[in-house]
């Protein structure tokens, strides 16, 4: 097989509901797709690297000029028989997996494309259907917030996911626990606590959460072992974890009992499957977590929740749950706390590339 030539553009896609974590907030993205083109095929990845540098070191920016600068030039144009062959010119660049993941994810749709399979059976997926919750951001108030797990909770998600920071936490937590004593729920913190704040994050114990996600700094796995010897509520890491090899030193240490892999953080599906099997052996769960992706995006990570370890529900919601109009059709659903798996090649969705087109703010050919 040859990829003869990858396009990337970016779009511009406003946030339906404005969304805000502990640093910072945001109303829209700016969306890098990726096409690639040869055996008269299309294929289709995502890179979820944010704006601001302030969820991992990429941003939109970096990885769209290592993506055209070092690593598409590196894979276009050369003949390969496998994924695993097609992205090895590319692993010579040092860190940068959003950026790479963008086209090893790319390059799975293309591989299952070329095969007549889905995506998630190219990938071992089980699962005809997943289990799904959904993310939701810091409110002003408690009572917006309320409302908004009510507004989740009638919609179906089979977990709601809340946003916390100091101050913003046991008590707005144990108000949401109150009003819905059986809706599981967990928290995120995106890296906002120390380990100097063990004693208040023990007082989320009695909340029954399924976990708490990443409390401490993202590049600090040792003290997230520390704490996870002293709370009872299991601690879940998501951007402390860039590769397998991260995910084995966490596993090493005792730092978490369950991982939120997101294959475009880690640098895509085959280091998702090895973190997958290392947590499966070791008796752990995982999860699919998200970055407010678009259709594209959410159709690799729907694909990766089909295989069998994925057994809590992922941050994939409803397409309309971030968007007034998504890029691909059909858009996703969730029908009873679950998302279908697209059954037909690839993604399995079509996307809307005239659409892109039209709201493309830059494009970049790159041919063999
Ligand atoms: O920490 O999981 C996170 C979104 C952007 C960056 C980081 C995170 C998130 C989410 C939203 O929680 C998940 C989603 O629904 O895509
Ligand atoms: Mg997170």
């Amino acid at each position: 097989m040859i990829i003869e030539r990858a396009t990337l553009r970016e779009i511009p896609l406003r946030l339906r509901e404005y969304f805000e974590i502990s640093s910072g907030g945001r109303q829209d993205r700016r969306i890098v797709l990726l096409t690639l083109e040869g055996e008269g095929l299309e294929a289709w990845g995502e890179c979820v690297a944010m704006e601001e540098p302030a969820y991992s070191y990429e941003t939109t920016d970096t990885a769209w000029e290592m993506l055209t600068q070092f690593l598409l030039p590196a894979v276009v144009g050369r003949p390969f028989d496998s994924v695993e062959e097609f992205v090895a010119p590319m692993a010579w660049v040092r860190g940068h997996p959003m950026a790479k993941a963008a086209i090893e994810m790319a390059g799975w749709d293309f591989v299952a494309r070329a095969a007549g399979v889905s995506l998630s059976q190219m990938l071992g997926g089980t699962r005809t259907a997943v289990p799904v919750g959904v993310s939701v951001g810091l409110k002003a108030t408690d009572e917006l917030l309320l409302e908004t797990v009510a507004n989740y909770v009638e919609q179906g998600y089979a977990r709601i996911k809340i946003k916390i920071k100091p101050g913003r936490d046991v008590d707005m937590l144990s108000r949401v626990r109150a009003r819905f004593p059986d809706v599981p729920l967990m928290a995120d913190a995106n890296s906002a606590f120390s380990l100097d704040d063990v004693d208040h994050l023990r007082r989320l114990d009695p909340l029954a959460l399924t976990m708490i996600e990443q409390p401490l700094r993202y590049d600090d796995v040792f003290h997230h072992a520390q704490l996870q010897k002293r709370i009872d509520t299991a601690v879940c890491l998501d951007e402390s974890i860039k590769s397998d090899g991260d995910a084995e030193l966490a596993l090493a240490l005792g730092a978490c009992r369950t991982i939120n892999i997101k294959p475009g953080r880690v640098g895509g599906f085959a280091s998702s499957r090895k973190i997958h099997d290392r947590m499966v052996d070791a008796g752990f769960p995982v999860w699919c977590g998200g970055m407010l992706e678009s259709g594209v995006g959410r159709a690799h990570n729907v694909a990766l929740a089909s295989l069998p370890g994925f057994t809590l529900p992922g941050d994939i919601s409803a397409s309309r749950r971030y968007w007034e109009a998504d890029i691909v059709d059909p858009e996703f659903e969730v029908i009873e706390g679950t998302m279908r798996v697209p059954t037909e090649p690839g993604i399995g969705v079509a996307v809307d590339r005239e659409r892109i087109e039209t709201l493309a703010v830059r494009t970049t050919r790159i041919s063999g």
